[in-house]
């Protein structure tokens, strides 16, 4: 009987969270992993990894695909976005509200630690406006391949981790899409995620600013107490990889 555990790592510096990752491994992994998550973030002052076992265990067999637009600036980026947002039945004003807010700092102009939620309606639906919602408890069975692959194609780890978390999420019946831009001010690709593609748009955010974040549109009718348990509790191993189109 193969036992799995959940290892999540952050680290910061001078109170400012400087890092973070998740994985799902095999317990007789657990060591290595450790010792390779900890040495992920360069200068750090507090690092912390916390190891919990998971006794259910879920799986979807495929990630979504994954199409990459290449645009002119972050300002058509946002249009690509805005449209494909659209398609999903989100708003047009509702769409460019909210992005405007994560580009600005949706947390009274800092990052919120989390996600926003939207409904599609418009309404914001977190229980925490400053916090938001956190997904983990998501990984791919076979990340070591998996990473190699879309390395070698011009992908970078982060997108192995956003692509991974935007399966789960849109794996849930009340996610209709997800916007998401890094918080790095030097990472200004960002992506559009529906029921079965993640849009990489490149670039989708302005050069050097530090705001960043993800908001998910669901849709109206949606149980906001499931839809927390399901994305900060519930554990899923992705077993492949989409199509790259
Ligand atoms: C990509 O490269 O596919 C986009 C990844 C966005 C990552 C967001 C983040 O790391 O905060």
């Amino acid at each position: 009987m193969k036992e799995y555990f959940s290892v999540k790592m952050r680290a910061s510096l001078q109170g400012k969270h400087i890092s973070g990752a998740e994985r799902i491994v095999l317990k007789e992994d657990l060591p290595i992993v450790i010792s390779q998550l900890s040495q992920r973030p360069k200068d750090f002052d507090f690092l912390n990894i916390k190891v919990e076992k998971i006794n259910d265990l879920h799986y979807i067999e495929k990630s979504l695909n994954i199409k990459t637009f290449n645009v002119k600036d972050w300002i058509e980026g946002n249009k690509v976005a805005v449209e494909i947002l659209q398609n999903q039945g989100v708003d047009k004003k509702v769409a460019e509200k909210y992005i405007d807010l994560i580009h600005q700092g949706a947390a009274d102009g800092e990052n919120m630690r989390g996600a926003m939620i939207v409904s599609l309606s418009g309404e914001r639906l977190e229980k925490d406006k400053i916090r938001g919602v956190r997904t983990v408890n998501v990984d791919f069975e076979d990340r070591e391949s998996i990473t190699q692959l879309l390395k070698e194609k011009g992908y970078t780890e982060r997108t192995v981790d956003a692509i991974a978390l935007a399966t789960k999420n849109l794996n849930h019946v009340s996610i209709v899409a997800e916007y998401c831009i890094s918080d790095d001010p030097d990472y200004t690709i960002g992506y559009v995620a529906t029921k079965t593609t993640y849009y990489r748009i490149n670039p989708l955010k302005q050069k050097s600013n530090e705001k960043g974040g993800r908001i998910y549109f669901v849709k109206d009718t949606v149980n906001i107490e499931d839809l927390y348990e399901y994305l900060e509790k519930k554990a899923f191993l992705i077993k492949n990889l989409g199509d790259l189109q």
